[in-house]
């Protein structure tokens, strides 16, 4: 049934809201029997991609353009980088430095957020290695004193990392204490319950499944509503001279 025009989905010049309305599926070359809905890339303006990976059973994600993180949202994906495997279930994830041969495949069928980015090296710093994590064994951090807004940092933060992935939960009711306004962009993917972004001079309505990205210096603040908290998986980019 189509919906006469209708969407939340918005593109802007600052912001992009994705809704899973306006998901449309295409293969990337190397991959077997999955298919990618990409929210954000270079043609957008960002530095990075983003795009949610949809296994079927015995499906096979191609080659990474750079380092590669992956979220496991549903399913099993089993991952074989250095000659070691890991098998990631939901909330699990995988960082693959850039230029690491490796594999991702699920045997029983999955859905999996994927973050590539170029890397950029910094003296001093020695470039990362494979680093595995599950994300409700990350300590959450209260931000800015706030108990009810608890950040994860799924990476190290350490100038060897060029960009961290969090996840950010709010109990019902929380918001962000300030407007945001900064250099670094977002890839964010609404991974539970729902609230109000607002993005630049916009208000939005969101909810699970929906992804926003956020462009260097767009405002930006969010309020958790409903009865159930509402969680969300950021990337930024970060640790880097604004000059490259
Ligand atoms: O890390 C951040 O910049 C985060 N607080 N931004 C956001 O939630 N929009
Ligand atoms: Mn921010």
């Amino acid at each position: 049934m189509h919906n006469l025009g209708q969407t939340r989905s918005v593109r802007k010049q600052s912001h992009l809201l994705h809704t899973p309305d306006t998901f449309i599926r295409t293969q990337l070359p190397g991959s077997e029997k999955t298919v990618v809905v990409v929210h954000v890339s270079p043609a957008l303006g960002a530095a990075f991609t983003q795009y949610t990976a949809e296994f079927e059973t015995g499906g096979v994600l191609g080659p990474a353009l750079g380092q590669r993180f992956v979220y496991v949202l549903e399913g099993q994906v089993e991952v074989e980088a250095d000659g070691e495997s890991h098998n990631l279930c939901k909330d699990g994830y995988i960082y693959l430095p850039e230029g690491v041969q490796h594999t991702c495949r699920s045997t029983n069928g999955a859905r999996a957020a994927v973050i590539e980015k170029r890397y950029v090296s910094v003296a001093g710093a020695k470039p990362p290695e494979v680093l595995v994590g599950h994300e409700p064994d990350v300590a959450g951090q209260p931000l800015k004193g706030d108990e009810d807004l608890l950040v994860r940092g799924l990476l190290p933060d350490t100038f060897a990392f060029d960009f961290a992935v969090n996840t950010m939960t709010y109990q019902p009711g929380t918001a962000l204490s300030m407007v945001e306004i900064h250099v670094m962009e977002h890839g964010l993917l609404m991974l539970e319950g729902g609230g109000v972004y607002k993005l630049d001079e916009s208000w939005y309505p969101v909810t699970a499944g929906d992804f926003i990205w956020m462009a260097p210096y767009c405002p930006q603040w969010f309020g958790a509503l409903g009865k159930t908290p509402a969680k969300y998986l950021i990337y930024k980019d970060w640790n880097r001279h604004p000059l490259g």
